[in-house]
C-alpha cells in the first residue's frame, strides 16, 4: 500500500521528526507510519506526534465558523457571514481609530507560507505596524544574541548529526528528553563516542540524568555562571589566543565583565559551588572541540540576550565557534520557531530575515509586493506590549496560531485585556481558550490536510504534504488570507495555493540573510530538506554555517561586554520561593490540542507543583495535595508533586493548562530590554498548603 502513505513532518515542536500518513477508512483519517528513511529522527517519534491525527476528529476539532450572536453565544454561521463580521470589525476600527489600531498575532506554528502571507497582510491590507508572534517568548532572546554576535540567526548553525562528534557538550536549561525525545539519541551517541555532557539546570530532570555533570543553578542567575566559567578560562589560561585574535573583535570588554565575576561570588549568586564551576571548565576544555546548546531556561529571562550573549562570549574565547564540531547552537521550539521568525510575522521584520527599518529591504520586498515602499508601517510593538496595548490603543485583533489566554506572561492581565477589545478574531484548529473569548472563530485546516514549508531548528527547510482532504466547513489559514484581503480590496497578491505563495517568498527572501530563491518544494522532497541560506538553485544549501567567516561586515564575530544584574523580582519575606516553569512530555505548549487526546491525557492529567521534601514538610503538603502558589501578579493551586530533583528554594510548574492551575497566572510580564523576551522562567512567589 506505499503508494497511499504521504511522507510529512510532526505538526508539533521544532525537531519536526519525519513521518508517512496513511489514510483509514475506520473513522479515524489518517494513522502515522514510521519514516525511517528520514535522518533526523529515523521514524522515532514522541506521544505527541504519534497522537497527531486524533486532533484531526470532527468532535474534537472545529468544523464550521463561529459568530458571536446578539445573545452573547458563540452560535454557527456560514463563511460569508463570519469574514464579513471580519472585515467590518477591521475596517471599522481602522476608520475610527487608524490603522495601528488592528493588531495581528502570529504563531510560530504556521508554516513559512502563512508567516509570510500574514505579515503581507497586516502590512500592505491593514496597513498596521501592530503585528508581532507567540514567537517573542520562545528563542528571541538567542536570535538576538546570535545577531549580536555572529551577524546572523540560524538557532543551530551545524546539523545535529554533528553533534556526537564533538568532545563536549553543555546543555543549558534544555529538558531535551522530555521536549524533544527522539533528540535524545544524539547526546546516547555523543557518550558511546567518549564525548562528555554538562546539564545547567535547577532540576535533576530527565535530561540531566543523562549528564557527566549536573550543575544545578538558582533559576535566573545563567548570566553570573557563565561568566564565572569564563572567569576561570582566563585565570587558568586556557584561552584559545590565536582564534581571539584572528576571528573575533571586542574581546577586552568581554574579558574584563568576566573578571568581575570570580568564583566565590558567582558560587554565592548561583549556588553552584566552586569545584564544580572547575569541573566544568576543565571537562569542556580538556576535550578538544566543544559546543554549548541552550534553550529555554536561560533565555526566558529578562537578561536572557546578556545571558546567551555570555555563553556565546565563553565559545569564543575557548576557540569553539566557527569551527567544524564546535560551537554555540540555540534548541528553538516551536514547530516553524526557526522560519517563523524569518518571513515577516515579527514586529520589526520583512522576509528573507530582512529589517524593517532598512532602506534597502523595503525597497526589494515593496517591488515583490507592487507597492510604494513609503506605504509599508515601521516596526510595532512586541508580542508583550501589543497584549497589553488591547482595548486601549490596539482596539481590534487577529489571532492565527497561537492562544494566549494560557500561555502568556501574567495572563490573567491579557484576558482582561483580550476582553476589552472592540473586535477579536481567532483562526484556530480548535476552540482553545483564546477562541473561545473571540467575536469571530474561523475553523482551519491541519497539518495533514495542506501543504507547507517549515524550518527546523537545525535551519532545514522541510516540506509537509497533503495526506488527505480536509472536511467540508473548513479553510486552510492562506484562504482566509485571500479571502479577507478580497472583501478589504485586495482581490489580488494573496494566492490560497501553498506552492505559489512559497515561490514569491523565494524571490522576496532573495539576497536577504535566510536566503530562500534556491529552495523549491521539489527539491526539497528529493532531498531530505535544504539548509537555508541557499541563493540558487545550484546551490546545495548551508548545513555548516561560519567554518569561514561570520556573517558580520569584517568577517569576525563580536564579543559583547556582560554583566550580571539580579532577576527583575527577588525573593524576599512575603514571596520567599522563586517560581520557574516548562513542560511534561506529554503536552504541548497551550494545550489546546494535546489536551483534546485521550492518550496524552492519561499520561499528563493535569497541573501541579514540583517541589523539595524540605519546602514540603515546611508548608505541611503531602503528595498529591493541593498547593496554592501566590505571585504579586495572581494565585494558581494545583497537586503538590514532591520529589529530591528540585532545588529547596524553587518550584516548578508546567504551563499547559488553563483555570485554577494556570501557571501563567503568576508569571512575570518584565522584559528583556533587547529581545522583549518575558521573564518566564523567575519569579517570586509564596507557597502555602490550600487544603
Ligand atoms: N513535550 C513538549 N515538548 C515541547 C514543547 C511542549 O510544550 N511540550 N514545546 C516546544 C517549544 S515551543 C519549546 S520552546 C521547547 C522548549 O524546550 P525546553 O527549553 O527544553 O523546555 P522547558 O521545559 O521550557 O525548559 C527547559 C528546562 O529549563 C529549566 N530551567 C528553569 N529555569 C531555569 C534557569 O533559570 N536556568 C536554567 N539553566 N534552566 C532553567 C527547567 O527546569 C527545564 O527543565 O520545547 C518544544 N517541545
Ligand atoms: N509560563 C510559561 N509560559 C510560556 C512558556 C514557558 O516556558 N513558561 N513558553 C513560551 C513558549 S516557548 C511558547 S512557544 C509559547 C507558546 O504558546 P502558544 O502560542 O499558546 O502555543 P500553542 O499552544 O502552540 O498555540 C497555538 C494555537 O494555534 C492553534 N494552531 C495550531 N496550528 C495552527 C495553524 O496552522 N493555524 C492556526 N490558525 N492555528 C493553529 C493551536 O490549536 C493553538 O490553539 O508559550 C510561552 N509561554
Ligand atoms: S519530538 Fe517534536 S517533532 Fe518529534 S514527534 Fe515529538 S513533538 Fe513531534
Ligand atoms: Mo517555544
Amino acid at each position: 500500500m506505499a503508494s497511499t502513505e504521504t511522507s510529512t513532518h510532526c505538526p508539533y515542536c521544532a525537531l519536526q521528526c519525519g513521518m508517512k500518513l496513511r489514510p483509514v477508512t475506520d473513522g479515524t483519517v489518517v494513522e502515522v507510519v514510521e519514516r525511517t528513511e528520514f535522518p533526523v529522527n529515523r521514524g522515532a517519534l514522541c506521544g505527541k506526534g504519534r497522537t497527531a491525527p486524533a486532533v484531526l476528529a470532527a468532535g474534537v476539532r472545529l468544523t464550521g465558523p463561529l459568530v458571536r450572536d446578539e445573545g452573547g453565544e458563540l452560535a454557527p454561521a456560514s463563511w460569508d457571514e463570519a469574514l464579513g463580521r471580519i472585515a467590518d470589525g477591521l475596517r471599522g476600527t481602522r476608520a475610527e481609530h487608524g490603522a495601528d489600531a488592528v493588531g495581528v498575532f502570529g504563531g510560530g506554528g504556521l508554516t513559512n507560507e502563512k508567516a509570510y502571507a500574514l505579515g503581507k497582510f497586516a502590512r500592505v491590507v491593514l496597513g498596521t505596524s501592530q503585528i508581532d508572534y507567540n514567537g517573542r517568548f520562545c528563542m528571541s532572546s538567542a536570535a538576538a544574541a546570535h545577531q549580536r554576535a555572529f551577524g546572523l540567526d540560524r538557532g543551530l548553525p551545524f546539523p545535529l548529526e554533528d553533534i556526537p562528534r564533538t568532545g563536549c557538550v553543555i546543555l543549558v536549561g534544555s529538558n531535551l528528553a522530555e521536549t524533544m525525545p527522539p533528540a535524545l539519541r544524539y547526546l546516547t551517541e555523543l557518550k558511546e563516542n567518549g564525548g562528555r555532557l554538562i546539564v545547567i539546570d535547577p532540576r535533576r530532570t530527565r535530561t540531566a540524568e543523562q549528564a557527566d555533570l549536573h550543575l544545578a543553578p538558582r533559576p535566573g542567575t545563567d548570566l553570573a555562571l557563565a561568566l564565572g566559567m569564563l572567569h576561570l578560562v582566563v585565570a587558568d589560561g586556557r584561552v584559545d589566543e590565536e582564534f581571539v585574535h584572528t576571528r573575533t573583535n571586542g574581546w577586552d570588554g568581554a574579558r574584563a565583565g568576566a573578571m568581575a565575576h570570580w568564583p566565590e561570588l558567582v558560587e554565592r549568586l548561583t549556588g553552584v559551588p566552586v569545584p564544580q564551576l572547575r569541573e566544568a571548565v576543565e571537562m569542556f576544555c580538556g576535550a578538544g572541540t566543544g559546543m554549548v546548546l541552550t534553550a529555554r531556561g536561560p533565555e526566558q529571562q529578562a537578561k536572557g540576550t546578556d545571558t546567551v550573549g555570555a555563553w556565546i562570549n565563553f565559545c569564543l574565547a575557548t576557540g569553539r565557534a566557527g569551527r567544524p564540531l564546535s560551537g554555540y547552537g540555540c534548541l528553538t521550539g516551536q514547530g516553524n520557531g526557526q522560519g517563523g521568525r524569518e518571513h515577516g510575522q515579527k514586529a520589526d521584520q520583512l522576509p528573507g530575515y530582512r529589517k524593517l527599518t532598512d532602506p534597502l529591504a523595503r525597497r526589494h520586498v515593496a517591488g515583490v509586493w507592487g507597492v510604494d515602499p513609503d506605504s509599508l508601517p515601521g516596526p510595532g510593538r512586541s508580542a508583550y506590549e501589543l497584549l497589553d496595548a488591547l482595548g486601549r490603543d490596539v482596539r481590534s485583533l487577529l489571532v492565527m496560531g497561537s492562544n494566549p489566554v494560557v500561555s502568556a506572561p501574567h495572563a490573567g492581565h491579557v484576558e482582561e485585556r483580550l476582553r476589552s477589545l472592540d473586535f477579536l478574531a481567532v483562526a484556530d484548529v480548535v476552540l482553545s481558550e483564546t477562541a473561545a473569548l473571540a467575536d469571530v472563530v474561523l475553523p482551519v485546516t491541519q497539518w495533514a490536510e495542506e501543504s507547507g514549508t517549515t524550518t527546523s531548528l537545525e535551519g532545514r527547510v522541510l516540506l509537509r504534504q497533503r495526506a488527505v482532504m480536509p472536511p467540508d466547513g473548513v479553510r486552510s489559514d492562506l484562504e482566509v488570507l485571500e479571502a479577507l484581503a478580497g472583501l478589504l480590496g485586495h482581490g489580488k497578491g494573496f494566492p490560497s495555493d501553498p506552492e505559489e505563495v512559497f515561490d514569491e517568498l523565494r524571490r522576496a527572501s532573495a539576497g536577504g540573510p535566510a536566503d530562500y530563491a534556491g529552495i523549491t518544494y521539489a527539491r526539497i522532497a528529493a532531498e531530505d530538506g535544504v539548509f537555508w541560506p541557499c541563493p540558487d538553485e545550484g546551490h546545495a544549501g548551508t548545513p555548516r554555517l561560519f567554518l569561514e567567516r561570520f556573517a558580520t561586515d569584517d568577517g569576525r564575530a563580536r564579543f559583547v561586554p556582560v554583566t550580571h544584574r539580579a532577576a527583575a523580582e527577588e525573593t524576599d519575606a512575603e514571596y520567599p520561593v522563586v517560581l520557574t516553569t516548562g513542560r511534561v512530555v506529554s503536552q504541548y505548549q497551550s494545550g489546546a490540542q494535546t489536551r483534546r487526546v485521550a492518550e496524552l491525557n492519561a499520561a499528563a492529567p493535569g497541573p501541579f507543583v514540583e517541589l523539595h521534601p524540605r519546602l514540603a514538610e515546611r508548608i505541611g503538603v503531602a503528595e498529591g495535595e493541593a498547593v496554592a502558589v501566590t505571585s504579586r501578579r495572581g494565585r494558581a493551586v494545583a497537586p503538590a508533586r514532591i520529589t529530591v530533583t528540585i532545588r529547596q528554594d524553587t518550584v516548578f510548574m508546567p504551563f499547559h493548562w488553563p483555570g485554577e492551575g494556570r501557571a501563567n497566572s503568576l508569571t512575570n510580564p518584565a522584559l528583556d530590554p533587547v529581545s522583549r523576551m518575558p521573564e518566564f522562567k523567575v519569579c517570586a512567589v509564596r507557597v502555602e498548603a490550600a487544603g
